[in-house]
Order: C-alpha cells, then structure tokens, then sequence
C-alpha cells in the first residue's frame, strides 16, 4: 500500500466526510472577491470558471444564494454578436468550449431566452466538418472535446437535426484505438477525458452499442490506484478531476459498480481542504472551482446523500435535465 511510484499516501489526517457548508462559504467568497489574483489569472476560461460554481452550488442546494442578474450580465458579454458564439469573457475569441460553458450556466439559471439562440445554433452548425468532426473555432483545430462540445450544446437547445449526427458519430468512432480507448483525433492515444467526450456523443446519440463495454470498461477501471484515486492515463498520478472523466464514462457503460467505490469516496473526501474549503487535484494541493465541481459530481454519481444527483453526459444536476425532458443513453448491465 502506497507503494506504487505515481500515486500519494492518505492518511487519518485527511477529511473523511463531506464537508457541505465549507464548499459553499469557498464558491461565494469566490465569485465576490473580483480584484483578486486567482480570478484575474483565470480570464481565458471564466465562463467555465461561472459554469464549474454555479453546477457546484445547485448539487450542494445552494444556487439560491448566487446573484442571477450578475450572472446573466456576464454570460451576455460573452456572446460574440457577429459569429454567435461564446468567447469565455467579454473581449476575447469565440469557442465552442465556452459555448457549451455558457449554455449550461444559461440553461441552470433559465436564461435562454436571454441570449442569441439562433446565433448559437449557427455557430455550432457552421464548424461541423465535412469528415463529421468539429473545429473549435474559426482556426479550425479538430478534436473529439469538440464534437462532445456541439452536441451537447445543441441537445440542451432541441437543435441537435441542425448537424450531421451519423457523421459525428462516424468521426468519434474513427478516434477509437485498439485498446477500446478513444483519443483527440484518429491514432491519438486513449486519454479518459477524451473517452468521456466520444462516450458523450455516443450517448447523446443512442449509439453506446458501437462500443465494446467490457474492453473499455476494464481500461477505465485500471485507472483505480492503491490510493483510491484515478489517473488520465497509464503512469500518471492520481487527480480528483478524473473521478469525474472515470466515473461518468463507466456509468455511461453500466460498469460503475466495476471499481472500488469505497476506495474512490476516501480518496476524494481526502482533497477537500478543511480550511478553506473546495477540492484540490489530490490531497495537499492549492482547491480551485473546477476540482471543487468534479469532486463533488464524482461524489453524485456515487450516490453520496446531502448532494443532487448529477447527470453522467451533461455534468448537470439531473433535474434540469428531466425539466427539459432530455433523457441519454446509458447501457444497462
Ligand atoms: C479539457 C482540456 C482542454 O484543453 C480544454 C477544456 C477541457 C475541458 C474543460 C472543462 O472541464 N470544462 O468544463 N477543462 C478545463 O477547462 C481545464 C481548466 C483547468 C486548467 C488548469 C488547471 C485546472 C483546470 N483545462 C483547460 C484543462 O486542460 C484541465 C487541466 C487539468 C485538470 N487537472 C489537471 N490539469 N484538464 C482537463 O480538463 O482534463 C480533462 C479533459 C481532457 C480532455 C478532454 C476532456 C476532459
Ligand atoms: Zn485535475
């Protein structure tokens, strides 16, 4: 035990139960102190910074607390009147990264008809490549977290017939390695957020059976280490975050039950930081808002009480999407 060369020690040291109020004091001291360092550093992704608190607040039942108007004010900003993307704060580029950021936190806070839907849309649409897959942006990088990006973009706005599915789908499947993995583009090798962002389109798609569960269901759970934490990928440390990539991609399968989830609940309660509040990326570590999201959604999906259910594809309290009447598709075992 502890002994494997990429992973860290837990000790009694570390918190054992969920520490609800402490991650709602961190989030809204957060999103209030606007002239710090932390938030000015993290300009490039705001709006996902917007999207991983206010996720985070509704799981803990504290959305109440966070103001809608300032948040509406900024997610407008975002949007890039010409294009009708979303750009991750006012001034910066358009990417369909952040467009799925806004989208959610627009769709979380019912704020949709607030904004440009049909700009969206044709953003969306006009980066569908002729090989099926999506470019980010105008610069046209291709990868897999952007075909996941459009879809469930346009699947929260009941637009998904503006795209090519079978397409998208014929590109995803392109990106499968022989390992049962998928990764960023055709040959590249098979990283767990890469697997959770093909299994996405898949699910979003209804196309789960054109994967062998068991081949990647048994690579996903060697990401387990003796710690209890998952990796990205073979000889990396553990990191909270890929509870979350891990977790969602085997519920997607029906395979959750295939790791040790008593393991996995200790090691995430361990990067919660008892002082300040929020997750870290492993246990000692400096919390941030996207650990303190995928910390708290892998704790849902284990079924942790004090704590909504989130959905596996979205990364969305499940309630949301039940008000939308958006169901997804998950193997059953
Ligand atoms: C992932 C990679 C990207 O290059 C861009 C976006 C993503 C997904 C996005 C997300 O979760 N949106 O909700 N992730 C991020 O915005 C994070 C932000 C971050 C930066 C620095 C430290 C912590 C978080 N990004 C841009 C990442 O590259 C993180 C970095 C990281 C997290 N833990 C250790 N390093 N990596 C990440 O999200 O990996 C998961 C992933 C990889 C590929 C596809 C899908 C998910
Ligand atoms: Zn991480």
């Amino acid at each position: 035990m502890g002994s494997h060369p990429k992973d860290v020690e837990i000790t009694d040291e570390h918190p054992k139960t969920l520490l609800l109020q402490k991650h709602a004091d961190y989030i809204l001291g957060y999103s209030k102190k606007k002239e710090d360092y932390e938030y000015t550093m993290t300009e490039h992704f705001r709006v996902s910074g917007m999207y991983w608190g206010i996720t985070a607040m509704d799981l803990l039942s504290q959305l109440h607390q966070m103001n809608r108007s300032e948040i509406m004010d900024f997610v407008r900003q975002c949007q890039d009147k010409a294009s009708g993307g979303f750009s991750p704060s006012a001034g910066h580029d358009p990417h369909l990264l952040y467009t799925l950021s806004a989208i959610q936190v627009l769709v979380e806070v019912d704020g949709l008809s607030e904004v440009d839907v049909e700009g969206v849309v044709r953003f969306v649409a006009g980066l569908q490549n002729s090989d099926g897959s999506f470019s980010g942006d105008q610069w046209g990088e291709v990868d897999t977290r952007f075909s996941f990006c459009a879809l469930a973009t346009l699947t929260l706005l009941k637009k998904l017939d503006a795209v090519n599915t079978e397409k998208a789908v014929e590109f995803v499947m392109r990106c499968q390695n022989v390992d049962g993995g998928f990764g960023t583009r055709p040959g590249s090798e098979s990283h767990a957020g890469q697997i959770y962002c093909c299994l996405g389109v898949l699910s979003i798609t209804g196309q789960l059976h054109r994967v062998n569960g068991d081949l990647l269901g048994w690579w996903l759970c060697e990401r387990q280490l003796p710690s209890g934490g998952l990796n990205g990928r073979p000889e990396k440390l553990p990191d909270v975050c890929y509870s979350w990539w891990v977790l969602a991609s085997l519920t997607m399968l029906g395979r959750l039950h295939w790791i040790n989830a008593e393991k996995m609940r200790r090691f995430i309660m361990a990067t919660q930081d008892p002082e300040t509040g929020g997750f870290t990326d492993r246990p000692g570590d400096m919390v941030d808002l996207y650990h303190t999201l995928f910390g708290l959604a892998g704790l849902s999906l284990l079924g942790e009480s004090g704590l909504k259910r989130v959905n596996p594809v979205f990364c969305m309290p499940q309630y949301i999407l039940d008000r939308l009447a958006i169901s997804v598709q998950i193997i059953s075992t």
